[in-house]
């Protein structure tokens, strides 16, 4: 395992300076941030973002995300074209040196908190997510009202949008997934490029869309779809472990064996209820993810790729992007490296 920390881009109010301050932390993990979704990414652009990143003394270790354009979720005739484009845009990332790409299959919404600034016990800021409270979130005025979401999508674009997923069902989800990886994985594998997919944050349908990458079963059938080394899985402990049924050191056990992990991220959270949880310190002892479990499951299987720490709470005033500040993904770095470094054999 490496450890690698997410970057904004310039906007990001915690500079590439910082990152390289933090014991440990080698590799940077972006995107390109301005180019329109189904488009293929300008090589010189992704160069550039390589190249400001290595000045700073850290490498472009992992793309994350390409997002993917609606329509190939929804299977429509315009997927080749934009199929096409994102193998072009997996190239780009292959020839400026990125070997990793992370990317995830959620209709719509990708991770979703129906609370970004919950406060803990001891003060910090928290993301949380509760059923309940997404129920009563009404998206017939748009995504304003649901937390992150504010200027994403207007009222009329979100009804086309869930108009169109009326119906889509979860074995419609899994052929579009399965078109577009048959097309893209070979890409990939042309350009260096291990494809790492995201589980769905929350595992579980949201607003009636489809969510399939939820458990250890799913995990199983995406390997499967195209079965060769470089279909492979981010292995998000946040987001699997917000469901009770998913025994994480046994998945990342199963799946690191075969070589399927390709990154880690690694993010603790408390469940609190059906459905219901909110994010919490890394260590294993802050909540429900045996990150110990995970991490020695990762190291037995001599896993060597990149891992981040997911998710931070907002401590000691810092203001900024909510889950992504400087300081306590910092903590959860130098907890990871910790946990790796003991549990290295001699
Ligand atoms: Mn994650």
């Amino acid at each position: 395992m490496f450890l690698t920390f997410r970057w904004f881009g310039a906007d990001d109010p915690v500079p590439l300076a910082h990152i390289r301050q933090i014991p440990g932390v080698r590799g940077i993990v972006s995107a390109l941030y301005d180019v329109p979704i189904g488009e293929a990414w300008p090589r010189d652009n992704v160069q550039r973002l390589a190249a400001s990143v290595n000045d700073a003394g850290l490498a472009l270790s992992v793309v994350e995300s390409i997002p993917i354009h609606e329509d190939i979720k929804l299977g429509r005739p315009t997927r080749d074209r934009l199929i096409d484009n994102y193998a072009a845009s997996v190239r780009a990332i292959g020839d400026a040196g990125v070997r990793v790409l992370c990317y995830n299959f959620m209709p719509v919404f990708d991770w979703t908190r129906t609370d970004l600034a919950m406060r803990l016990s001891d003060g910090s800021l928290t993301l949380a997510y509760d059923d309940a409270a997404l129920a009563r979130i009404d998206l017939s005025r748009g995504s304003g009202e649901l937390p992150g979401w504010a200027h994403a999508y207007t009222p009329d674009e979100l009804a086309t949008l869930l108009a169109a997923y009326r119906g889509v069902t979860d074995e419609a989800m899994w052929e579009h997934l399965a078109y577009f990886l048959e097309r893209v994985v070979p890409a990939a594998e042309e350009a260096g490029v291990v494809m790492a997919l995201h589980p769905d944050d929350p595992p579980w349908p949201i607003f009636g869309l489809p969510r399939i990458i939820t458990d250890a079963a799913a995990l199983e059938r995406l390997l499967r779809l195209v079965d060769r080394p470089a279909n492979g899985l981010t292995f998000c402990t946040g987001s699997l472990g917000s469901r009770p049924d998913n025994d994480l050191p046994v998945m990342a056990r199963r799946f690191a064996e075969r070589g399927r992990i390709h990154f880690a991220h690694c993010r603790n959270v408390r469940r609190t209820g059906e459905r219901r949880f909110h994010e919490v310190p890394h260590p294993s002892t802050c909540g429900d993810v045996d990150m110990r479990g995970v991490l020695a499951a990762l190291r037995d299987a001599g896993f060597a790729g990149p891992a981040r720490s997911d998710h931070g709470r907002m401590i000691w005033g810092e203001q900024g992007r909510a889950g992504y500040g400087l300081h306590d993904r910092a903590l959860g770095a130098t907890y990871l490296l910790g946990l790796w470094e003991g549990l290295a054999r001699p």
